[in-house]
């Protein structure tokens, strides 16, 4: 196989493009495919300032890369969750994002320490709300809360992550399987800020396959973390990852059409709510933050003693 604009040796075949690149012209098709889609689906102007989830691993990492590349100012955030034992996995994590921050002069990264300013990991909250086997529902309302109070509390126009096309077709299969309209109908690779306290969300790896982030990591020396969080053995969502995988591997190209024709069926109004009813978001009492619950957000619910019926 050859690269298609030099003819040395490809890095990497993409079936589903019909293409093959090698090290020198994928990482500058990589970049350029980004720059498109942040145009495409209008996820922000250059004069914004942009806040990176740094997870330490690869997805994140590319896009904090990436988006220095092509000169935006974007900080980066990494959330201390605490999830150690015999992985280490936040203290390895976050050596990966320091690293990489450390070795670029233009990369400023703000780290969060979620047991230092709550005083408990979200394992030490897990096992308080008897949750200590499965703790990804707490943990998603951690960084969601904790992104966006970061991004607001800065100044940050947007909030960058690096969710990648098998993530995001992953998530469309969960959400089509059990209809869940609400989700169905707010996920976009761009989530607009409202007014009533929410920074503007996009995921400008939206259109690339796993592989192909990985590949560009490889290519450009990008260390990450190889491991996966512990907790993420046995998540629903890998299973779906799975059943989608096989299915690209006898039809390359499903998880693109399955995602982009999502996209262009939502555009066309396929999933509006029959009024556009929106979602009754209030302050929550504590925090500020917007939420659908009636006194304080699931956020700030979690450091209040357990309730009888969650500590069962
Ligand atoms: S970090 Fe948190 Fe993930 Fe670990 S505990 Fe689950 S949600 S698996 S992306
Ligand atoms: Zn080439
Ligand atoms: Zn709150």
């Amino acid at each position: 196989m050859r690269c298609r604009k030099c003819g040395d040796p490809a890095a990497i075949n993409m079936r589903h493009h019909k293409l093959a690149l090698c090290a020198r012209h994928y990482p500058e098709w990589f970049v350029e495919q980004t720059a498109r889609a942040i145009h495409k689906y209008k996820m922000f102007d250059p004069e914004d300032r942009l806040l990176v989830a740094v997870s330490g691993g690869k997805d994140s990492l590319a896009l904090w890369d990436v988006l220095l590349k092509l000169d935006y100012h974007a900080d980066g955030l990494y959330i201390d969750l605490g999830i150690d034992g015999d992985l280490a996995y936040s203290t390895q994590s976050k050596h990966k994002a320091v690293a990489f921050a450390d070795a670029r002069p233009d990369a400023d990264l703000m780290i969060v320490d979620i047991p230092g300013l709550y005083g408990a990991s979200i394992i030490d909250v897990a096992r308080r709300r008897r949750r200590a086997n499965r703790p990804c529902s707490i943990c998603g309302t951690v960084k969601r809360h904790e992104m966006n109070r970061v991004a607001l509390e800065n100044g940050y126009d947007v909030l960058a992550t690096g969710h990648n096309l098998d993530d995001e077709a992953a998530t469309l299969f969960g959400n089509v399987l059990h209809w869940q309209s609400g989700y169905l109908q707010r996920q976009s690779p761009v989530l607009p800020a409202d007014g009533g306290g929410l920074v503007r969300k996009v995921k400008p790896f939206c259109r690339f396959y796993e592989r192909e982030t990985a590949a560009y990591t490889l290519i450009e020396n990008i260390d990450y973390i190889y491991d996966e969080c512990p907790f993420a053995t046995g998540a629903t969502s890998l299973a779906h990852k799975e059943t989608l995988s096989r299915m690209e591997h006898s039809s390359p190209g499903t998880k693109m059409h399955f995602y982009t024709n999502f996209l262009r069926a939502k555009a066309e109004g396929l999933f509006a709510a029959p009024d556009d009813a929106p979602r009754n978001l209030h302050p929550c009492a504590k925090c500020g933050q917007p939420t659908v619950a009636p006194d304080l957000c699931n956020f700030c619910r979690l450091w209040e003693p357990a309730e009888p019926s969650e500590s069962r």
